[in-house]
Order: C-alpha cells, then sequence, then structure tokens
C-alpha cells in the first residue's frame, strides 16, 4: 500500500509540531530581581518563583554565576529570637505547582560580585536542575 497525500501531510505536521512542543521550557521563571548593592558591598539577594509545566515536577540544584560570582539557594530560620540564613542543597518543585523564593521566605544569597549591581541592569544566571536540564535567568535589579 502506498503512502496517500493525507498521509504524507500528517507526517509534514508531526515533525513540525514534536520539535517545538519538545523545545517548551518546563519551568517557569516569574519575576526574577536582584535587591541592588549598597555602598561597597559585593553580596545581594535574588528572588524568583519557579513553575512546573511538565507535570513531573523538579528540584532546582545549582546557580552559576560569571566572573567567579557565587549564588546559594538560602532558608531563613528562626533560632531562638534571632533569624539565621542557612544553605540548602535543592529546591524542590511540586509537580504543577510552585517554589517561590520572597522577602519573607528564601532566598538566593549571591556573594563575591566584582562590581556593584544598580537599577536596571540585569544579572544573568544559570539555573541548574535534577533532570540536567539549565535554563538562563535574567534578574532584574531593583531596589524591592
Ligand atoms: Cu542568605
Amino acid at each position: 500500500m502506498g503512502e496517500t497525500p493525507m498521509l504524507r501531510w500528517i507526517l509534514l505536521a508531526l515533525a513540525v509540531a514534536l520539535p517545538a512542543f519538545a523545545a517548551e521550557p518546563a519551568i517557569k521563571v516569574e519575576d526574577p530581581w536582584v535587591r541592588v548593592t549598597f555602598g561597597q558591598n559585593r553580596a545581594t539577594a535574588g528572588y524568583m518563583a519557579l513553575v512546573d509545566q511538565s507535570g513531573k515536577g523538579n528540584t532546582l540544584v545549582a546557580l552559576e554565576m560569571a566572573d567567579g560570582a557565587r549564588a546559594e539557594i538560602h532558608e531563613t530560620v528562626m533560632d531562638g529570637d534571632i533569624v539565621k540564613m542557612r544553605m540548602v542543597k535543592a529546591l524542590p518543585i511540586p509537580a504543577g505547582g510552585k517554589a517561590e523564593l520572597t522577602p519573607t521566605g528564601g532566598h538566593i544569597m549571591i556573594m563575591g560580585l566584582k562590581s556593584p549591581l544598580k537599577v536596571g541592569e540585569t544579572l544573568p544566571m544559570k539555573l541548574k536542575f535534577a533532570d540536567g536540564s539549565e535554563m538562563m535567568t535574567y534578574f532584574a535589579v531593583r531596589t524591592n
């Protein structure tokens, strides 16, 4: 049985549609921003929400920046009356849900910046996930 024109059209449509579907990011980053640096301070905090679009969940395991700057995931914990920050190895994003780093919760601790961050600039950061995927994210520099 030979290929019908209709079958050929369907195969062509699939070939065009599938790569576009596969390229869809499985994680959406909402409102990535970092707080402007003050004076000689070369450390600051960044915030964002990670939304799972795969329905399978994922885990943020590392953050990379250029020029020797470092980024860690920190959570804030109460030690008696004192607020302390603690590094966490990974940030899980629940299946179909979101993980948020907000000024009242956790943050991305950014250290070792070579120059101050000014309002209006963007700070690029590579997000690495447990499934091996990576994503460049551009954090807007803001005061709040
Ligand atoms: Cu911190």
